[in-house]
């Protein structure tokens, strides 16, 4: 009879390579060992902490995906997925710390970018020593971003921005802005443009009050007629689907990440359910703990079969941003589920920031609602079946 482990029900592990594997493991030590044993007290005093990056970097975790002549690792989107499953394992925040730097921000000026933008930024966004941001929503333009505000005036040599952006991760520490404004001068289509800390006219406000992501940083970005040279303008892309590429790639990131969040939680409920006596025996041996447990262990090994299929279609170029919309939407959904369970069997500890599983919870309300929340993506896979389009 085949043998069965638990913690790995459908053989993830056997349909990895061994450099996947290795480069898995070594994100695996440095979120266990540098990230764990600050998370509780960063989350709690809402730490911000730029030294992060320049760690990251240094433990080559930053543009994955980007070619090793920009300073990235050349590696896959398997392997960016398995990162970010072990950044999250450990907190949402810090995963979204790695994400918008590498797919929201190094991703666009690789893509989008001149020769001279991608020599300019891209080795010290890798290496950590510069921290991005990417501004798409606003105040009035959060699941609708076609109806931004902000704009871009042509100048003799360049370009004036002007309007605000909302719930930018990073943007408070940020030294390079990827902003999306809408430009006259190519006929009001969005465009994007690299702005940089000290520019007159940019400021990026902390968003305080947060009870959700505590260890990561999120401001407002302000631009108040900033002018910049005709050298800030990403020229490879014209239109929503430049912001979109991006978001494609992080929404895929999160479909892994969040399962590494809902392993912990799902782990967490299996120790305490060992170690707790209630009854006379331990709530591991209760009917219920089991059942809330096999719902854990299903969802996840399905969750990360599809991560992986869907990997392994970006790597071939045959991903259709429907299926990841399918993907970042259901684990999103799942990994909540199983943190939200997962704090109701751990019972009055659950609350406890010892315990971790509320952290967690908590934080996958952000990620549920970013990159496009729950419904949205409903809606994005109800239009790709029905034809038609329910957003308006
Ligand atoms: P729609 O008419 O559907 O499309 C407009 C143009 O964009 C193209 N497009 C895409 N291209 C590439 N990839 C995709 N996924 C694309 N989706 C659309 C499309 O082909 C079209 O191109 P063209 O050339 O014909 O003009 O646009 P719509 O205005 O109807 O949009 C509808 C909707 C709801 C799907 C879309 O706006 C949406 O996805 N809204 C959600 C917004 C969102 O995800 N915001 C994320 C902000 S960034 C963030 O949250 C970062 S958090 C990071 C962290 O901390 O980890
Ligand atoms: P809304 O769009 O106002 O949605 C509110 C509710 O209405 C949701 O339930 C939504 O599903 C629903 N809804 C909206 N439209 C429809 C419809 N047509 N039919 C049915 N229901 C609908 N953005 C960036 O650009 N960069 C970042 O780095 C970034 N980081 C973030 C970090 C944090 C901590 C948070 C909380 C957000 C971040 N965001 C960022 C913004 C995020 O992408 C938006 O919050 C998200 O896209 C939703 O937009 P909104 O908040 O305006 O909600």
């Amino acid at each position: 009879l085949a043998s069965f482990d638990w913690a790995d029900p459908l053989r993830l592990e056997g349909q990895l390579t061994e450099d996947e594997r290795m480069l898995r493991d070594a994100a695996h030590s440095f979120a266990q060992s540098t990230l764990q044993p600050r998370v509780t007290s960063a989350y709690r005093e809402e730490t911000v902490a730029p030294e992060v990056f320049a760690e990251m970097g240094a433990a080559g975790l930053l543009g994955v995906t980007i070619p090793e002549e920009y300073g990235g690792l050349g590696a896959g989107y398997v392997t960016y997925g398995l990162v970010a499953r072990e950044i999250e394992r450990v907190d949402s925040g810090y995963r979204s710390m790695m994400s918008v730097q590498s797919s929201l921000v190094m991703y666009p000026i690789h893509a989008y970018g001149t020769e001279e933008q991608k020599q300019k930024y891209l080795p010290g966004l890798a290496a950590g020593s510069l921290i991005g941001c990417f501004g798409l929503t606003e105040p009035d333009a959060g699941s609708d971003p076609a109806g931004m505000k902000t704009t871009a005036k042509k100048t003799a040599d360049g370009y004036v921005l002007s309007g605000s952006k909302m719930w930018i991760s990073n943007a408070p520490i940020a030294d390079v802005f990827v902003v999306w404004a809408k430009s006259e001068a190519h006929d009001g289509k969005i465009r994007g443009f690299i702005l940089e800390k000290g520019m007159k006219g940019l400021s990026a406000p902390k968003i305080g009050g947060k009870l959700s992501l505590r260890a990561s940083v999120t401001g407002e970005i302000v631009m108040d007629q900033v002018t910049v040279g005709e050298e800030a303008l990403l020229p490879g892309v014209s239109g929503l689907k430049g912001p979109f590429g991006c978001l494609n790639r992080a929404r895929y990131g999160i479909a892994w990440g969040v399962m590494g969040a809902a392993e912990a939680c799902w782990h967490a409920a299996r120790s305490y359910g060992l170690d707790r006596k209630q009854f006379g025996r331990p709530l591991a041996q209760t009917q219920l703990f089991q059942k809330k447990l096999a719902d854990m262990q299903t969802e996840i090994a399905l969750g990360t079969q599809g991560a992986l299929q869907l990997g392994r279609l970006m790597e071939a170029g045959n991903a259709a941003p429907e299926m990841i919309s399918l993907m970042k939407r259901n684990n999103c959904g799942k990994a909540l589920d199983i943190a939200r369970i997962a704090r109701d069997m751990h019972g009055g500890n659950g609350i406890s920031e010892d315990f971790q599983v509320m952290r967690h919870m908590v934080n996958l309300e952000t990620v549920n609602t970013y990159e496009g929340t729950h419904d949205v993506h409903a809606l994005i896979l109800g239009r790709a079946q029905t034809g038609l389009q329910a957003f308006f």
